[in-house]
């Protein structure tokens, strides 16, 4: 490692997101074991003041260090790439699992069904963020997103019968893929007849309200890695549903112009 010129031109800074989040917590570790950055900090912040880092960074040709995922439309947006993370910090690739409270599926099994069918790529989740940043309403993104995929909604609703208005909350966190993908699933379960609540809360109340009843359910648990400490928490009081994403990753990100490849890079 030791690359004085970027340490020095980012003031040894990582510009991180809303605390609580497991890409926080994979940081805080990477600062421990890569040596390199023994003398570097995390900032915390939230996820839309790190895109707009980023942004003005980006503008400057400015060097810049994120702590980013995929799906998200930062991609689509820059030319960015992860870098590598030889000790293996940042996991494999990861999947974004449905959790539900117990009791669901006796209770509002057409809800129960729907989280339980609802799965769809990162391309998908992708197309309702960028609508989003680029400045769409969620709800309005969700809703025009879910008229467009008709096929692939009636898959997820696929045997489950229409309700009356009956009561459903989701649970989420403001991280720009979550905002997508919870208002896409609430528009869907509104579309079979549920009166529909998006909760947003931390990660850790996330997850505890899951847990606890005080939602019904959540799509934004990424495991194995991201989330595994809120799992290990509240894993057993939670209905596991499975995957809903395939192909998800978190990571350092840089805008391509910056010279590192590697963490070890720093
Ligand atoms: N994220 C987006 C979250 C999960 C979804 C990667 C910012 C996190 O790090 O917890």
């Amino acid at each position: 490692g030791g690359n004085e010129g970027i340490g020095e031109q980012v003031d040894y800074k990582i510009i991180g997101i809303e605390p609580g989040a497991g890409i926080m917590q994979a940081t805080e570790t990477a600062l421990e074991e890569y040596e390199n950055l023994a003398d570097w900090s995390l900032v915390e912040s939230s996820s839309a003041a790190m895109a707009s880092e980023l942004q003005k960074a980006y503008d400057k040709k400015e060097p810049i260090i994120v702590t980013g995922w995929t799906p998200h439309w930062k991609f689509a947006k820059f030319d960015l790439k992860y870098l590598e993370d030889p000790k293996g910090v940042y996991g494999e690739a990861e999947v974004i699992q449905t959790l539900v409270r117990e009791g669901l599926q006796e209770e509002q099994p057409s809800a129960y069904t729907v989280l339980d069918q609802f799965f769809w790529t990162p391309d998908d989740m992708a197309n309702v963020m960028v609508e989003i940043q680029e400045g769409a309403d969620p709800a309005e993104a969700a809703a025009a997103w879910v008229e467009e995929n008709s096929d692939k909604v009636a898959e997820w609703t696929n045997g489950a019968e229409e309700v009356d208005g009956e009561k459903i909350k989701l649970a989420y966190v403001a991280w720009d893929s979550e905002i997508a993908s919870t208002n896409v699933v609430g528009k869907v379960l509104e579309s079979i007849g549920y009166d529909v609540d998006l909760l947003q809360l931390d990660a850790g109340p996330m997850f505890a309200a899951v847990a606890e009843g005080d939602a019904d359910g959540m799509v934004a648990a990424w495991l194995p890695g991201t989330h595994a400490s809120y799992m290990e928490e509240y894993g057993d009081k939670l209905v596991d549903l499975g995957p809903n994403l395939e192909g998800a990753a978190i990571g350092l990100v840089v805008p391509t112009y910056v010279e590192a490849d590697s963490i070890e890079d720093l």
